[in-house]
């Protein structure tokens, strides 16, 4: 008679142990926008396409953006990155060649975009959620897509002659390749933003460089998310989404049918339609998993690029540096449970 009830106590003492580290380890305190309170979710933060988001609604996300382009740096370990928004680039720059073509590839940035989120919700007052770019709906014509929208939108297409690639470089070591650095964003509300990081791992002050490409549509089809989504163990489906050198596939489709530094494999996340653009892969990959219910536990995969190769496994830690929690993948997994508490529609 008695069992249940101690193990319901010692569940809702786990719950407080974790609930307090949660905080503890939260560099800004009380978290004024938390969606969870004691391991529960209290809401569920409704990640929207964007065009379904309202004229005031897209503003309100771009300047929370701008808002975060503002505010100074918290980890001196970057010394190249001066505001918060850079650290995240700055973190994305360093451990690149650990977070992708790996096992934990869309767990980390599950959890990198997490952070930003919370970043823009608990340091810049936005009160949404994360939006995703549903690009599969733009396959047809890339440049027509409202996302590029000066006023509500992430401003337009990089325009010739405003922005040289840095010469004496190694673009093969950086996985630079210049022809995708079209020009300078000269619209929007990032037009006048001086990025700090790139291209690749220079540190080099310029402006946001764009390229848009729609020789990469094939890969952004609504055919190819479905393709995608057949696929039976997350390896496979991991392998067909993210692609590489070797294949274009949706994420890398993406990153280069936008081009300019969204095409850098180190410093991408200096244009913030990476996190868009990651968000749409990051609902895949939720879609996949809803699918059959073991896959909100199945992982799988090398963790390093290189050998000597060992599997992640759930309790794989994710590294977030000063952008946010470090937490194993398990954590990740399900995004309707705290502290993720988010959803789709
Ligand atoms: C694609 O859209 C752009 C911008 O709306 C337009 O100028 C262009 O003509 C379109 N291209 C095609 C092939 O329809
Ligand atoms: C550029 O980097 C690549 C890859 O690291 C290397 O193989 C190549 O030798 C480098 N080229 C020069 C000119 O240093
Ligand atoms: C960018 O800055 C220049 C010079 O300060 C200014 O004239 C221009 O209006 C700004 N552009 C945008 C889109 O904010
Ligand atoms: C990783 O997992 C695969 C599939 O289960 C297995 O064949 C392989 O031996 C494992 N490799 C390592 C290094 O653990
Ligand atoms: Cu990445």
């Amino acid at each position: 008679m008695q069992s249940p009830r101690v193990a319901f106590l010692f569940l809702l003492y786990l719950i407080t142990l974790f609930r307090n580290s949660v905080l503890a380890e939260s560099k800004h305190g009380e978290n004024h926008a938390a969606t969870f309170k004691e391991g529960c979710c209290m809401e569920l933060l409704q990640r929207k396409e964007w065009r379904i988001l309202s004229d005031g609604e897209k503003i309100a996300y771009t300047n929370a953006i701008k808002c975060l382009m503002s505010l100074p740096a918290q980890n001196p370990a970057f010394s190249e990155a001066k505001t918060r928004f850079d650290e995240f680039q700055a973190l994305h720059v360093h451990l690149a060649d650990n977070i992708h073509r790996v096992g934990q590839f869309l767990p980390w940035h599950r959890q990198f975009l997490l952070s930003y989120e919370r970043a823009l919700r608990n340091e810049c007052e936005y009160q949404g959620a994360t939006p995703y770019w549903d690009w599969s709906l733009d396959s047809r014509n890339i440049s027509a897509s409202p996302i590029w929208d000066p006023v509500t939108g992430f401003g337009g297409n990089g325009v010739p002659g405003t922005y040289t690639v840095p010469k004496n470089v190694n673009y093969t070591e950086n996985l630079i390749f210049p022809e995708a650095f079209v020009g300078c964003v000269m619209d929007g509300p990032f037009a006048n933003y001086t990025v700090r990081l790139g291209p690749g791992f220079l540190q080099t002050n310029h402006c946001l460089t764009r390229g848009i490409d729609q020789s990469y549509s094939v890969h952004i089809t609504y055919e190819a998310v479905a393709r995608t989504l057949h696929l039976p163990t997350f390896e496979q489906f991991r392998l067909e989404l993210e692609g590489g050198a070797a294949a274009h596939k949706m994420h890398d489709g993406g990153h280069y049918m936008v081009g300019g530094e969204m095409s850098n494999f180190y410093s991408s996340p200096a244009d913030p339609l990476f996190f868009v653009h990651h968000a749409t892969l990051d609902r895949i990959w939720w879609n996949w998993q809803q699918m059959v219910p073991s896959r909100l536990t199945e992982v799988s995969g090398y963790s390093t690029y290189e050998p000597p190769f060992s599997n992640i496994t759930l309790d794989f830690e994710l590294r977030l540096g000063s952008v946010g929690l470090s937490v194993p993948i398990r954590k990740v997994m399900d995004i309707h449970k705290a502290p993720n508490c988010y959803t789709y529609v």
